[in-house]
C-alpha cells in the first residue's frame, strides 16, 4: 500500500504522520510526536523557545529540530511495523517566519552526510549563527519601521507581499541581524526557513521555498511569487544571492539522500517542498476551495480560509500567505494561544479536564466579566508588553478566569477576523485544544456558526502528508484534484452547533469586548507617547 510521510516541526514539538492510500482506502498508519522540552532537554528549551533576559527575543536551536528530525526517522524506521519500501513521498511543515543561517560549509555538507554518524554531530560546523530567531520574536520594531519607511509606506508593502511590515517577519530579522552582527551576516551563505532547512537535510543539497512560507518574509511579491526587488534592498544588502529559489508548492524538489536511505533503510522517495504549519493546515483540514475558515488551536491561535485574490487585510492586522493549492491564504495570528491557556490553568492548580469542568460549569457571558489575555506579547492586536487586564473580574477565581480566558480568546478570532469574508456559518477547528468540546461550544457560540472537529487534530503533519501524495501524483503525471487528495481523511464530524440563548449573550459581550480592548490600547498608546 502507497505509503506517503508528512512531518511538522512546530513550535514545541515535532510531528509525523504517516498515510496509506490504495483507491478509496485511505488511513493514517504511523503517529508520533517528540516533545522538545521533553525529549530534547540538553538543549534547556521552555515551551519550545531558549530563555532569555529580553521578554521580546525569542529564539530556538536549528541543531534541536535537526536532531528530532533524526530521531523521528529513527521510530519511523524501527517501531512504525510498516513495510517502508512502499514509501513513495514525503513533505513537512514548520513553524512559520523562523530563520537558520548558514555559512558556505552547508551545501558540500548536505551533500556528504555520513549515514553512519548521527546528523547532529555533522551539521554543527555549518551553522553561521547558532539560534534561529522564531515566529514569537518581537524584538524588531526598529527594523520594521526601517523597511516600512523604504517601501513607501504600511499599504504598499502589504499589497506587494501580503503583510504590513511584522516584527515576527523574516525580512525584519534579517534586517536586524544584518545591523547588529555584520560579520555574522557576512559569514552568511544562505539563509533558510525551518521548512526549507528541514527540507535540506532531507534532499541532501540546499532546498528552495514555496509562496505558502515564503509570504512570511515581508520579501516576497504575493503575485508574481517572486523576491521583491525593492523590499530586498529595504531589508539588508547583497540579500538575494543569499536566499533561496521560490518554486511552486506542489514541486518535487529532489529525493530523500543517501544518508536516510542507508541509515534507515527507507527507499529514495521523491520530497516534495516544505511549506508552513498555517498553509499545511489548510490541505490537513480540508479548506481546499473558498467559503469556510478553519481555527487552529496550537501554540497560536490561528483563523484562516482559502481565497482567490491577494487583497490584504485594510487594518493591517492580518495576512495573504500563498495556498499549497496555487490559490492565497488570509490568516490572523494570535499570541496568546496555548500559553494562555496553560498559564490559566497553571496558577489555579488544574489539569485539562478540572479546566474544562470549570468551562462547563460557568455561565456563557461569565456575568460580564472580561479578561484581555495578553500574558505574553500580542500580535492581534499588536501589543507588545505583555499584561492581562481584568474587568470585573477576581484574579483568584478560578472557574471565572477559566471562562474568561476562552472566551477572551474566542472574541478576539471573531472581532479580528472580520476581513476574511462574509458571515461565516462553518469553522473547522483543529489544534491540540480542538480535542476540547467545552471550548468548541464557546467557538460556536461566540461565532454563531457549527464548528467542525476532525478527527485528526495534527492538522499541519496531515497536510504535509496529503501534500507529499499530491506531489507525487502530479510529478508522475497524473491529475488529481485537491477534492480528490483530501477524500476520506478530513472529514469532519457532526458539527457542534450554536446555542441561540448563548449567541445573545456574546452579541453584547463582543461590543463590550472589543471597546475595552480599544480603549486600553489607546491608554497603552499615550502612556508610551508621553
Ligand atoms: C503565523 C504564525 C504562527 C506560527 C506558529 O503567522 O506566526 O502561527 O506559524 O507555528
Amino acid at each position: 500500500m502507497p505509503l506517503y510521510l508528512g512531518l511538522d516541526c512546530s513550535t514545541q514539538s515535532l510531528t509525523g504522520i504517516v498515510i496509506a492510500v490504495t483507491g478509496s482506502e485511505r488511513r493514517v498508519a504511523f503517529q508520533r510526536s517528540l516533545d522538545f522540552d521533553r525529549d530534547f532537554s540538553r538543549y534547556g528549551t521552555r515551551s519550545g523557545v531558549l530563555p532569555h533576559a529580553d521578554p521580546l527575543i525569542a529564539t530556538s536551536s536549528p541543531v534541536l529540530w535537526a536532531e528530532a528530525l533524526d530521531r523521528f526517522m529513527a521510530a519511523l524506521a524501527t517501531e512504525s511495523g510498516l513495510d517502508l519500501t512502499e514509501l513513495r513521498g514525503v513533505s513537512g511543515a514548520a513553524q512559520q517566519h523562523g530563520s537558520v543561517y548558514l555559512n558556505t560549509s552547508a551545501a558540500p555538507r548536505f551533500a556528504q552526510l555520513d549515514s553512519a554518524q548521527p546528523l547532529v554531530a555533522q551539521i554543527e560546523g555549518i551553522l553561521s549563527r547558532a539560534d534561529a530567531p522564531i515566529w514569537m520574536d518581537a524584538s524588531t520594531a526598529a527594523q520594521c519601521a526601517a523597511i516600512t519607511h523604504a517601501v513607501g509606506g504600511a499599504a504598499a508593502l502589504a499589497r506587494l507581499t501580503g503583510s504590513r511590515a511584522c516584527e515576527r517577519f523574516t525580512g525584519p530579522q534579517i534586517r536586524k541581524y544584518a545591523e547588529q552582527d555584520p560579520s555574522g551576516y557576512a559569514a552568511t551563505d544562505r539563509i533558510h526557513l525551518v521548512s526549507s532547512f528541514l527540507a535540506s537535510l532531507l534532499i541532501g543539497a540546499h532546498a528552495p521555498v514555496e509562496p505558502g512560507d515564503a509570504a512570511g518574509m515581508n520579501l516576497m511579491d504575493l503575485a508574481a511569487r517572486q523576491w521583491a526587488e525593492i523590499a530586498l534592498r529595504a531589508t539588508a544588502p547583497d540579500l538575494e544571492r543569499r536566499l533561496p529559489d521560490i518554486v511552486p508548492s506542489q514541486s518535487v524538489i529532489g529525493r530523500l539522500s543517501r544518508y536516510w536511505v542507508e541509515r534507515y533503510r527507507l527507499p529514495a522517495a521523491r520530497v516534495v517542498a516544505w511549506t508552513g504549519d498555517n498553509p499545511s493546515s489548510l490541505i490537513g483540514v480540508g479548506l481546499v476551495a473558498p467559503g469556510r475558515i478553519a481555527i487552529s488551536l496550537g501554540t497560536s491561535d490561528t483563523v484562516f480560509g482559502l481565497v482567490r485574490e491577494p487583497s490584504p487585510d485594510a487594518s493591517g492586522a492580518g495576512h495573504v500567505f500563498g495556498a499549497p493549492t496555487g490559490d492565497y491564504m488570509a490568516l490572523v495570528c494570535f499570541q496568546n494561544g496555548a500559553l494562555a491557556r496553560e498559564r490559566v490553568r497553571d496558577a489555579h492548580g488544574l489539569d485539562w479536564a478540572g479546566f474544562s469542568q470549570l468551562l462547563r460549569d460557568t455561565p456563557p457571558g461569565n456575568g460580564g466579566a472580561i479578561m484581555l489575555p495578553w500574558f505574553v506579547p500580542e500580535i492581534t492586536p499588536p501589543v507588545p508588553v505583555a499584561g492581562v487586564r481584568r474587568v470585573g473580574l477576581d484574579a483568584r477565581d478560578a472557574a471565572a478566569n477559566v471562562r474568561a480566558v476562552i472566551e477572551a480568546q474566542m472574541m478576539a478570532t471573531a472581532i479580528h477576523a472580520g476581513w476574511l469574508g462574509e458571515r461565516i456559518t462553518a469553522i473547522h477547528a483543529t489544534g491540540g485544544a480542538a480535542q476540547n468540546r467545552a471550548i468548541l461550544q464557546v467557538m460556536a457560540d461566540v461565532h454563531d456558526a457549527d464548528v467542525y472537529p476532525l478527527a485528526v487534530s495534527e492538522s499541519a503533519a496531515l497536510g504535509a502528508a496529503l501534500r507529499a501524495f499530491h506531489g507525487d501524483e502530479v510529478d508522475q503525471g497524473r491529475h488529481i484534484s485537491w477534492e480528490e487528495v483530501v477524500a476520506g481523511f478530513v472529514t469532519p464530524a457532526p458539527p457542534i452547533k450554536p446555542d441561540p440563548r448563548s449567541v445573545v449573550v456574546y452579541e453584547a459581550l463582543k461590543t463590550q469586548y472589543a471597546a475595552y480592548e480599544a480603549h486600553t490600547l489607546a491608554q497603552a498608546r499615550r502612556f508610551a507617547a508621553r
